[in-house]
């Protein structure tokens, strides 16, 4: 049997459960089970099948058991801001709504009647999504008046499936401060705008650090051969993990490239300027009180809906391929809002490229719009970052399932105009397993664990290649 850290990292298309090992001074990522996972429908909602998660982290679990490995502890991240509502049982009082859900466009400028944006974002530190949790649950309260009367606590899904595995309710913090309810100096949950709002704190669970334990596993969920299995909360919000995971060097931005893209730096506090506001950058809390200053862009879901348009007919590297033979030089703003939450990705595609040049045709030309298109945003989002942070960045760590397009990797290094260090492509599970052996004393801090994990990869470096595509990169100030 051989020590291994169970990291559960589930992201918007899919999920996996890595036993993550530390042999010799190295780390190996040992992937124990492997799932999708996509919206699906309940009444005029879209939703998660949460319980269909819950059950291949279980399947995960049993699998690693089975072929030999010794978990020391357990973790799982998820995607942000989404929320289960529980009653004074503790039951499930409906499926959780998924966050592309269209239900809080109604409710936004009526929320910012009672408390205006700037004192949000002044209080929070968090960006502007029409997503976050402080909409979606203003939006619930109103349009299920019924359900909402019943509402004894909330907890974010990873939050909630940590309950499921051990009974204890808590609220870790990375993926608390995505509610927009987090003040972010304090790091607790922000009474003033609690009270703004109308929202009840008793529903809201104690706060706690990534590193915390959470007791244990149900002694019902563990199999046979197991006595007991701990729970160390690690950073759940996904990307804060993979922003732990990531061996970032000094002077370096980086892009979580997934689902999303998140393209930041990571600061020693937050920056709350008119500035960041204005060009909609978000603190969100990181390990050891690390912020991480970013920007959400579309990012690789764009692809992810036209290869399930062409039902899946091409694979993701089959898209890649096409792209880079292609002929078709449009670019477009990637966050352009209809692309979050389109009925078809493919003609809002082309309805944006046809209002400011040609459309594109057939899967090469909508990828190369999309990736051409992602790359440029991430160059003006890399000279927003120089302003505002007022430093220079020689080079951007990407990591991450799309850190595996290779050919995004060096557009971005010519668009931006800065060195692209490609890699690991799992850096959440790597981030969520390596808080757990911090807490462990399995290393002594994110530096020493961030050393091990940058000697145990080959990253790939991608150098610009200079005035390929002219592309000005400054931003619009
Ligand atoms: P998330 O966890 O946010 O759901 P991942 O980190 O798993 O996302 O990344 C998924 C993305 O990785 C896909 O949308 C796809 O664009 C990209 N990807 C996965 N495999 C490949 C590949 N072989 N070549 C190029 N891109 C890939
Ligand atoms: C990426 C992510 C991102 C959030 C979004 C909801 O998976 O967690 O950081 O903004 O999903």
């Amino acid at each position: 049997m051989t020590n291994c850290y169970l990291a559960v990292d589930i992201g918007a298309s899919s999920g996996r459960v890595i036993a993550v090992s530390y042999i010799d001074n190295h780390i190996y990522e040992n992937e124990m089970h492997r799932f999708s996972n996509e919206m699906i429908s309940w009444k005029n909602y879209k939703t998660w099948d949460i319980d269909a998660l819950f059950e291949h982290i279980l399947y995960g679990i049993k699998t690693a058991v089975n072929n030999g490995w010794k978990p020391q502890s357990i973790g799982i991240d998820t995607w942000a801001v989404d929320y289960v509502l529980l009653d004074d049982k503790d039951e499930r009082i409906m499926p959780p709504i998924a966050y592309r859900d269209a239900r809080t466009s109604t409710v936004i400028g009526e929320l910012h009647e009672i408390v205006s944006f700037e004192e949000i974002y002044s209080t929070t530190g968090i960006q502007f999504q029409p997503f976050n949790t402080i909409y979606q649950i203003y939006a619930h309260r109103k349009q299920e008046s019924e359900a909402w009367k019943k509402v004894s606590s909330i907890l974010l899904l990873p939050d909630y499936l940590h309950f499921c595995l051990t009974g204890k309710k808590a609220a870790e913090y990375t993926n608390a401060t995505t509610t927009q309810l987090v003040d972010a100096k304090s790091r607790e949950w922000s009474p003033t705008v609690l009270k703004l709002l109308n929202f009840p704190d008793s529903i809201f669970p104690e706060i706690l650090a990534p590193g915390s334990s959470l007791g244990q596993v149900k002694k019902e969920f563990l199999p046979g051969t197991l006595s007991k299995l701990d729970v160390i909360l690690p950073p759940t919000h996904d990307t804060a993990s993979a922003v732990a995971g990531a061996p970032l060097t000094e002077n370096s931005l980086f892009i979580s490239s997934g689902t999303w893209s998140l393209m930041g730096a990571e600061l020693e506090e937050p920056s709350l300027t008119p500035a960041s506001l204005e060009r909609n950058f978000t603190n969100e809390g990181g390990y050891e009180g690390r912020i991480r200053f970013l920007k959400n862009i579309m990012g690789l879901w764009m692809i992810q809906e036209i290869k399930r348009e062409y039902s899946n007919a091409y694979s993701f590297t089959d898209l890649v391929h096409l792209a880079k033979e292609a002929s078709f030089d449009e670019i477009i703003d990637v966050n352009d809002p209809r692309f979050l939450h389109p009925e078809s990705m493919r003609k809002t595609l082309q309805t944006v490229c046809r209002e400011t040049g040609n459309k594109p045709d057939g899967p090469g030309e909508e990828a190369r719009c999309v990736f051409r298109s992602l790359a440029s945003s991430y160059a003006a989002a890399a000279s927003e970052l120089e302003k505002l942070t007022e430093n220079e960045y020689k080079s951007i760590h990407l990591f991450g399932g799309g850190s595996q397009n290779e050919w995004l990797n060096q557009l971005t290094a010519d668009f931006s105009g800065k060195t692209v260090i490609a890699g690991p492509v799992e850096a959440t599970a790597l981030g969520n397993a390596v808080v757990q052996m911090i807490a462990q004393k399995q290393f002594f801090n994110l530096t020493e664990a961030r050393d091990t994990i940058r000697k145990s990869y080959n990253l790939k470096w991608y150098e610009p290649k200079e005035g390929l595509f002219g592309y000005n990169n400054e931003p619009a100030f």
